[in-house]
């Protein structure tokens, strides 16, 4: 049919980075985690070859690096050089991490590879069969930081399929990533799909006309990206998107468990929590072949490539062996992982725990009695409550904590000597915090 094509939308390969891990895994989960994020563009090309795209797209971040290694730019180049075999176009925008700051390619780039200019909004014609079936229109990265409204200058007429390329944080106050709101992409007239990069999560903004989405990192490098990380397909025929989907992309996903302990059987040591920790991972590992990825997704052949999980667990409930859990030693802690591992080594998928937090509480009087017999500890839920979600007191209350902490959430820039935080952490300190006055009053009052 004329006018039909598909591609592919990637974003953030950050080619050259490597994939966290806590521990001495064995020596194939090292290699797995230095060579996930290669593997991870390997796999979209073959995904690409597979499905018979048109062109693949990538949004920004190619490299980690604007420093470009040798290694990662013969990578690109050579899996592109597949791609060219059989005329599948790569249309590429540098992000911040790879802002073309005036560098040179250390290679030449293969005829099908077109990187778009950092100079001024570029704009290409997309022939399929000697006819224009698309336009591309974007603007690379100049320097690490871009605050210019580029996006103001995509203007396009509506004869054929709109594609804008842009790489941003989407929010108007940012500057450094190009400020932009959802409502402005919008009012930019005949763009049909907005490809965007920069946030390593998948999410489509906008699912109609027109469509505005992230597809994410494809693989997550640390537990701040986890879940499975993918790529979009995408059909359109006469102008219109017939099929969207998301592809999975990664081999190795980075997951937290939780596991609420103590309401079924009760946990009297450390064998015991560690037999606990040990079935839950299992259930986890033998659920993978049934549902791995949360999106829809038919990607089979990718599904075989599968690796395995690392996993934070978290430990929640109530235990009699709080006390023991809150005064652990560093190497203990170390100990205990080592050993769970040594327990989840291979099975067809492996399971790496990389971390264990503990939210555990102690056994004590149901706090129902305790507001009972004081009055205060009503007094403290109702304190508590002030610090709900999103409410001024619990901005106030995070402020309070100090300068130490900064909310990192697009994992660019991350600050090493600061706290990352997100609600989830809030939550959980406000927990703990309140669980420690509860033991504390009941204590000074003597109710325990
Ligand atoms: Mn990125």
């Amino acid at each position: 049919m004329s006018g039909t094509f598909r591609f592919i939308h990637a974003a953030d390969l950050h080619i050259g980075s490597f994939l966290n891990i806590n521990g001495k895994p064995s020596k194939e989960v090292q290699a797995l985690c230095r060579e996930a994020v290669y593997n991870g563009f390997e796999s979209i090309c073959t995904t690409a070859i597979w499905y018979k795209v048109d062109f693949i797209l990538i949004c920004g971040d190619v490299y980690d690096s604007y420093l470009r290694s040798v290694r990662g730019n013969r990578f690109f180049i050579n899996q592109c050089l597949r791609l060219s075999a059989i005329n599948i176009g790569v249309y590429v925008i540098y992000g911040n991490h790879d802002a073309s700051n005036e560098k040179q390619e250390l290679f030449h780039m293969p005829e099908n590879v077109h990187i778009l200019s950092s100079n001024s909004v570029e704009m290409l014609e997309i022939y399929k069969d000697g006819e224009v079936i698309a336009k591309i229109i974007g603007k690379s990265y100049r320097q690490r930081s871009e605050r210019e409204k580029v996006y103001e200058n995509y203007l396009l007429n509506n004869d054929v399929f709109n594609i804008a390329m842009l790489h941003t944080t989407l929010k108007g106050d940012n500057i450094n990533y190009i400020p932009c709101t959802l409502e402005e992409l919008k009012r930019v007239p005949n763009i049909d799909y907005w490809a965007l990069g920069h946030i390593h999560k998948t999410n489509i903004l906008s699912a109609a006309k027109p469509v505005i989405a992230f597809p994410g990192i494809p693989q997550g490098r640390d537990m701040g990206e986890r879940g499975q990380g993918g790529v979009f397909y995408v059909e359109v025929a006469k102008k219109e998107i017939v099929n969207m989907e998301f592809l999975p992309i990664a081999k190795v996903i980075y997951k937290s468990i939780e596991i609420i302990i103590g309401e079924e059987i009760e946990i009297v040591n450390f064998a015991d929590l560690m037999l606990e920790i040990l079935e839950k991972s299992k259930e986890v590992i033998y659920n993978i072949s049934e549902a791995p990825n949360e999106l829809v997704c038919s990607n089979e052949a990718l599904k075989d490539e599968f690796k395995g999980y690392i996993v934070r667990l978290v430990i929640k409930g109530r235990t009699q062996l709080q006390d023991k859990i809150s005064h652990m030693k560093d190497e203990d802690y170390k100990q205990f992982i080592e050993d769970i591992n040594a327990e989840l080594s291979l099975e067809k998928y492996f399971l790496w725990v990389d971390s264990i937090v503990f939210r555990t509480t102690p056994l004590m009087k149901d706090f129902e009695s305790l507001k009972i017999q004081n009055s205060i500890f009503s007094d403290l839920d109702e304190v508590i409550s002030l610090y709900g979600q999103e409410k001024e007191d619990r901005i106030k209350l995070v402020k309070n904590w100090g300068a130490i902490w900064k909310q990192q959430i697009y994992t660019e820039n991350i600050d090493e000597d600061k706290f990352d935080f997100d609600d989830e952490l809030i939550e959980d300190i406000i927990l703990q915090a309140r669980q420690l006055v509860i033991e504390k009053l009941a204590e000074a009052l003597e109710i325990m």
